[in-house]
C-alpha cells in the first residue's frame, strides 16, 4: 500500500464552517498509506486561512481572490509537487461528506482513471440548479457524447497520472466542465458514484450567471476545439 492521497478543498470566506469539514476528514483512508489535506485560500478576508491551519492542514493563499477554477487548480499542483498518487477536490463549505470519501475513491482501485460524485436532482436542490444542472449536462451530451448526469458536482477524485489530460485553465466555476471535456478528448474513464450533498440555508455558491458563461464555454470548446 503505497498510494498517498491529497484532498484539496478551495475555500473563499468559509471562517465560519470550514474547521467543521477539516476536521471530519478521515485520518487514514483505507487502500492508502498517507493523507494530506491542502486548503487553498483565495483572497478570503474573513479568517478562512487561520481556521484552516488551526487543524494542521497546508495552506496556500491568494492574496487576492481568483476564483473556484484557479484556487483548485493552485491545490492540485501543489499536491502533485508533493507526490501525491490520488487528487481529491471536495468542497470547503460542508456540501460534501467526508464520509463519502472511501466510497468516492473506491471506483480507482478497481480500474478507473477517474471518479466524479453525482448529487440526486430533487429537493432540496433549488430547483434554478435543477434545472441549470440538467441543462448542462444535456449540452455536454449532445456537444461532447460525455455521459455525465451532474457535470457540475465538484466531489472528484482522479489518479496523479492523469493530470496532464486534465489540466484546466478556466479560473472560474467552468473548470469543473473543462475537466470532463479535456479528459473525454484523452479518453479519461470516469466512474460515477452517487453522493449525498448537504444544502446549506445561507446560500452563495454559483448562480444563473455561472450557468451562462458555463454554457458559452461549452460551444466555444466545441467549435475551437
Ligand atoms: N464562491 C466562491 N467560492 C470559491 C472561490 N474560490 C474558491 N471557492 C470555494 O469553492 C467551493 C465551491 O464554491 P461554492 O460557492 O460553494 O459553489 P457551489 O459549488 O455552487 O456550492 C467552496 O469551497 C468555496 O469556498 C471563489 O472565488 N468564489
Ligand atoms: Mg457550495
Amino acid at each position: 500500500m503505497t498510494n498517498s492521497i491529497a484532498i484539496v478543498i478551495p475555500a473563499h470566506q468559509e471562517g465560519d464552517r470550514i474547521t467543521s469539514v477539516l476536521e471530519a476528514i478521515p485520518k487514514a483512508v483505507s487502500g492508502t498509506s498517507r493523507v494530506v489535506v491542502i486548503v487553498v485560500d483565495d483572497g478570503s478576508t474573513d479568517g478562512t486561512s487561520r481556521a484552516a491551519s488551526q487543524t494542521g492542514a497546508i495552506v496556500l493563499r491568494h492574496p487576492v481572490n481568483l476564483g473556484a477554477g484557479a484556487a483548485l487548480r493552485t491545490g492540485t499542483e501543489a499536491a502533485l509537487l508533493l507526490g501525491a498518487d490520488i487528487v481529491v477536490h471536495m468542497d470547503a463549505d460542508g456540501q460534501h461528506l467526508p464520509e463519502d470519501l472511501p466510497r468516492l475513491i473506491a471506483p480507482l482501485f478497481a480500474g478507473a482513471d477517474a471518479a466524479t460524485g453525482i448529487r440526486a436532482f430533487g429537493r432540496p436542490m433549488p430547483w434554478l440548479f435543477i434545472i441549470g444542472n440538467r441543462f448542462l449536462s444535456w449540452m455536454t451530451r449532445v456537444l461532447f457524447s460525455l455521459e455525465n448526469p451532474d457535470t457540475q458536482c465538484a466531489y472528484r477524485a482522479f489518479w496523479a497520472r492523469c493530470w496532464p489530460a486534465l489540466r484546466w485553465d478556466s479560473r472560474d466555476y467552468a473548470f469543473a466542465s473543462e475537466m470532463l471535456v479535456r479528459g473525454q478528448r484523452s479518453s479519461v474513464r470516469w466512474a460515477i458514484v452517487p453522493i449525498r450533498t448537504v444544502y446549506l440555508d445561507r446560500y452563495k455558491g454559483t448562480g444563473l450567471g455561472d450557468g451562462v458563461r458555463i454554457a458559452r464555454k461549452l460551444v466555444r470548446w466545441r467549435i475551437l476545439g
